[in-house]
């Protein structure tokens, strides 16, 4: 049998519940790939399908250089823990995707500085960094130039978390719509190979993120929680002891507040009921699932606190966004759905 076009995965033509299910023996795509590209029909998820270490193990198996593609507005969910010391110290071009979804405000010297910064505090070393934007031919041209520069007579792997853009990124240098893309992570089954300008080319499925929110929410609710188009900020002022709850899915609380602010940057389809603190446990248990929704499938929560250190400081919780806080401010409690990332790091923008 053969492989499909949109997927990788091997297709079979004996059981329509298992991957690589196709009815037709000669056809190009799954019957999976087939649903998602022409009625956005996901049939099953596959987020959990694809053993993590399965696939960096067969990544360090195979010769290439790697293009490591980065969500730029999920930016800590996206990075890998030792990414150096799991490829055995091979070279990594850093490709951020979705900077269309950055306020324009942010420039690119910026934002390179601040991805070096955090980079340098992970300790995680690339050879170079090239920021994408959907349609942007200029950027794209960069890391035409950037492959060409460090790819040695190789192949290039494109890796990353999933759905971080790795397919649509290999449909735009191909200039073709070959690949299968959606919103939903766990697109891509297994391992896509193409032939791109005289170039071997590999697409690789996503490394899971299990402590994403998107991982940890029913997925009709993906397209209210990732952002489509640019982000509006959303500001507060704050006075005293506020707390805010976004969706059900998340609530910070603020104490000790005085000439401060709260900028959200999150998609702009999840609602943030802003409330004093003293009045945030009952309005959360009032209204959880009602008016803060959507939630997540876990319901119990955990909580993070700090001092605010920091001038301006971001709260990032793993797929949802972020919170920049500014100003006088004591401390910062963080409330995710157990399992959830978050991170408090000096602000990006
Ligand atoms: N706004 C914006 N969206 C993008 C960009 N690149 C990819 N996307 C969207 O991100 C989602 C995931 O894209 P994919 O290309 O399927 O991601 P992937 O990394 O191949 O995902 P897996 O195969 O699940 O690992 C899709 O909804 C894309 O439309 C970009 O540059 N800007
Ligand atoms: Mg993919």
């Amino acid at each position: 049998m053969k492989k499909c076009k949109g997927c990788g995965i091997l297709m079979q033509t004996s059981d329509p519940k298992l991957p690589g299910y196709t009815p037709k023996e000669n056809s190009d795509y799954c019957q999976r790939c087939f649903r998602l590209t022409h009625y956005d029909d996901l049939m099953y998820s596959m987020k959990k399908g694809i053993d993590p270490d399965y696939v960096l193990d067969r990544i360090v198996n195979r010769k290439g250089l790697i293009v490591w593609v980065v969500d730029l507005f999920d930016f800590e969910a996206n990075l890998i823990e030792g990414i150096n010391r799991k490829l055995d110290g091979r070279d990594i071009i850093l490709a951020g995707t979705k900077k269309d979804l950055l306020p324009d405000t942010l420039k690119p010297q910026k934002l390179a500085d601040f991805i070096f910064t955090r980079l340098g505090e992970e300790n995680i070393q690339i050879k170079e960094l090239v920021l994408l934007s959907k349609k942007d031919q200029e950027s794209l041209d960069d890391l035409w130039e950037a492959i060409e520069d460090n790819r040695k007579g190789q192949d290039v792997i494109l890796m990353g978390r999933a759905n971080a853009g790795k397919s649509t990124l290999l449909n735009r240098l191909m200039a073709e719509d070959a690949l299968t893309i959606s919103r939903y992570p766990g697109t891509t089954l297994d391992f896509n190979e193409m032939d791109i300008n005289g170039i071997h080319f590999i697409d690789t499925p996503g490394i899971e993120i299990d402590h994403s929110i998107l991982m940890n929410v029913d997925e009709k609710e993906l397209k209210n929680i990732i952002p489509s188009t640019a982000l509006k900020p959303t500001v507060f002022q704050l006075k005293g002891d506020q707390s805010f709850a976004i969706g059900g899915l998340a609530r910070i609380d603020l104490k000790g507040c005085e000439k401060a602010s709260c900028v959200f940057y999150c998609s702009d389809r999840l609602q943030i009921q802003r409330s004093k603190l003293e009045n945030a446990d009952a309005l959360w248990e009032k209204h959880y699932g009602e008016l803060l929704q959507p939630v997540a499938t876990e319901k119990q929560f955990a909580r993070f606190t700090t001092v605010k250190k920091e001038d301006k400081m971001d709260v990032v919780i793993d797929g949802l966004g972020w919170a920049c806080i500014s100003g006088t401010v004591q401390n910062v409690t963080v409330h995710v759905p157990k399992g959830v990332g978050m991170t408090f790091r000096k602000a990006m923008i």
